[in-house]
Order: C-alpha cells, then sequence, then structure tokens
C-alpha cells in the first residue's frame, strides 16, 4: 500500500505537505510527522508543510512554512486528511500542484485520477502514517513520533473511538519506543483559553431540544461576535453538547458573515456522513459537516427535519 508513495518521494526533490480548512490536531499531526518521515529517510529532499497549522504546539513539534507558486508548481504536493481537493488549505495546490498523492481515513466520495491511500477504518491520518513507518521500516524522529501520537490521541478523541484498538495501542507503544513525549502532547491538548469556559457557559445554557432525539445550537454571526466567537469553533463546540442521554444527534449551526452556515453534525447511533455530503460536506461516519450557502431559515428548518428523521 505504502511502497508508491515512497517511490514517488524519491521521484521528487521537493515536496510540499497540505491538510484540509480549519487543521485539527491530525491534520497538523500528520503534516509535522510526513515532513519528518521524509526528512529522516531522504535527507536530500526539501520538504514544506503549509497551512495554518496549530500555533499551541509551534515550540514542541515546529511552525509552517511559507512556499512560493514556483515551488508548489515544481513539487509532488501531498493532501493528508483530507478528501476533498476544494477544502484544502492552499488551494494552489490543486490549480497547479506539479503532483497529487492523497493519504486520508475519511469516507471516500469522488475519484481522483491520482495516486491516493485511503482507510475508512483507520482512526486517524497519522495512524496511516505510523503503520507506514512500522511496515516500511522508515526512520522516525522523537518529534515526528510526538507529533504522529498527536494526531491519533486527537483523532480518537483521546482514545473513545478506534475500529481497532489492538492496532492503536500498538502502533502507539511503537511511537513511544521512538521517543513520543505523551506528557507534553496531553498537556497542550488541555491547555484552554479561558474565553472558552465562557464560551461553554453559553453553549450549555442556550442549546435547544428537538424531538424525538435532537440537541443542537443555532448562533447567528451576531450572536457569536457577542461572544467573541467565530463561525469555525462548531467542531470544538459541538462536542460539549453531546453524549446526552436520550438525545442521540447533535449539531451545531454558526453563521458566518457572508450568509453561510457552518454545520457540525455528531451522533453515537445514526451516520450523518451522508447527510452531510448530500449539503456539500462530508466527513466522517458519526462525525461530519457541511457549509450551506444562503442560509436562512427554511433551510434550517429543512435540515432540522432531516437530522431528527435519521432517528428511529
Ligand atoms: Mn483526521
Amino acid at each position: 500500500m505504502f511502497e508508491q508513495v515512497i517511490e514517488r518521494i524519491k521521484a521528487n526533490d521537493s515536496i510540499v505537505i497540505c491538510g484540509h480548512i480549519r487543521p485539527d490536531g491530525d491534520c497538523y499531526g500528520s503534516q509535522v510527522g510526513l515532513k519528518d518521515i521524509i526528512q529522516q529517510n531522504f535527507p536530500d529532499k526539501k520538504v514544506y508543510i503549509v497551512g495554518t497549522g496549530l500555533p499551541l504546539y509551534y515550540k514542541t513539534l515546529g511552525t509552517m512554512d511559507e512556499v512560493s507558486d514556483e515551488v508548489i508548481a515544481n513539487s509532488l504536493c501531498f493532501m493528508l486528511d483530507c478528501n476533498d481537493l476544494e477544502r484544502l488549505e492552499d488551494l494552489r495546490i490543486p490549480q497547479f500542484g506539479k503532483e497529487i498523492i492523497q493519504i486520508d481515513h475519511h469516507v471516500i466520495y469522488q475519484d481522483f485520477n491520482f495516486l491516493f491511500v485511503v482507510d475508512e477504518d483507520a482512526c486517524s491520518t497519522c495512524e496511516l502514517l505510523a503503520r507506514m513507518v512500522v511496515e516500511q521500516n522508515l526512520k522516525l524522529s522523537p518529534t515526528g513520533a510526538s507529533a504522529l501520537y498527536l494526531g491519533m490521541l486527537s483523532d480518537t478523541a483521546r482514545f473513545q473511538f478506534a475500529k481497532d484498538f489492538v492496532l492503536v495501542y500498538d502502533l502507539m507503544k511503537k511511537l513511544c519506543e521512538m521517543g513520543a513525549n505523551p506528557n507534553k502532547i496531553n498537556k497542550i491538548m488541555s491547555m484552554q483559553k479561558e474565553d472558552k469556559l465562557r464560551l461553554q457557559g453559553y453553549v450549555l445554557s442556550h442549546y435547544v431540544k428537538m424531538k424525538p432525539g435532537l440537541i443542537y445550537l443555532h448562533l447567528t454571526y451576531d450572536e457569536l461576535k457577542k461572544i467573541h466567537t467565530t463561525p469555525d469553533k462548531g467542531s470544538s463546540i459541538v462536542n460539549s453538547i453531546g453524549n446526552v442521554i436520550g438525545y442521540p444527534i447533535w449539531a451545531t449551526f454558526l453563521e458566518t458573515s457572508e450568509g453561510s452556515c457552518i454545520c457540525e453534525f455528531r451522533s453515537d447511533k445514526y451516520p450523518v456522513v451522508d447527510l452531510a455530503i448530500r449539503h456539500g460536506g462530508g466527513g466522517h461516519k458519526f462525525a461530519s459537516g457541511a457549509t450551506i450557502r444562503d442560509f436562512n431559515e427554511e433551510k434550517f428548518q429543512g435540515l432540522l427535519q432531516e437530522l431528527c428523521d435519521l432517528i428511529k
């Protein structure tokens, strides 16, 4: 599965690694991890990670790179943790990247005409990269090991969800043996700004319940501004209204200044990904999202109804 990826790395002198918009721990961790894999095993290659990254981890795992259009045009480009060219953080890659390879664990819903390694059963993109390191006998520095650890930790929501725990824990053990620092990564992941507490207080006192078992939070752009938050915070907010007994689906609807609405759908029982794909989004079986353009009351009520209809 990974041989071809290694072959393509060997065949290119310059490599650019990109992930999805609004990067999370798996996105940033897989970028840092793959960069490290290439640097440790192919030291002659130039390798860059592009996008916003996760600044909280920069001191420990490293910062992002800036690259010119020319570099993109002359590089093998990796699309990590992303199944949609339009959701790539750096849109120059689909426009004029020399060559693209996708490594991902999201649901496949479109075919690309380039090399891809996708395993929907993998807990994270970082798991796939850890498997590549082990299966291909590659070197990994302690920083790279910590980065892959971060992605596996965050996409399993700290080991709550995985299809194959034996595999996940086995890879975690190997990452620790290679020098990953779980104490440090855990500590950074637990840190939060005080405004997050206030936001949580607001969320917990403004959610809405709907029969037969939906909990949601809908905030207009003005309301978001009042509580000093932004529409892209849905994926972190949605968890605080989840797993409530009797409410198998939970969702957030956060409106943007341009009239769109960023929606996050979660469930502990009913797959929500098809609904997200129908609305131009995507994600995982039980955790997905979509951005709805020209959002209005009618579209909102329609979405609520579709979510309720999933509950049997
Ligand atoms: Mn992921």
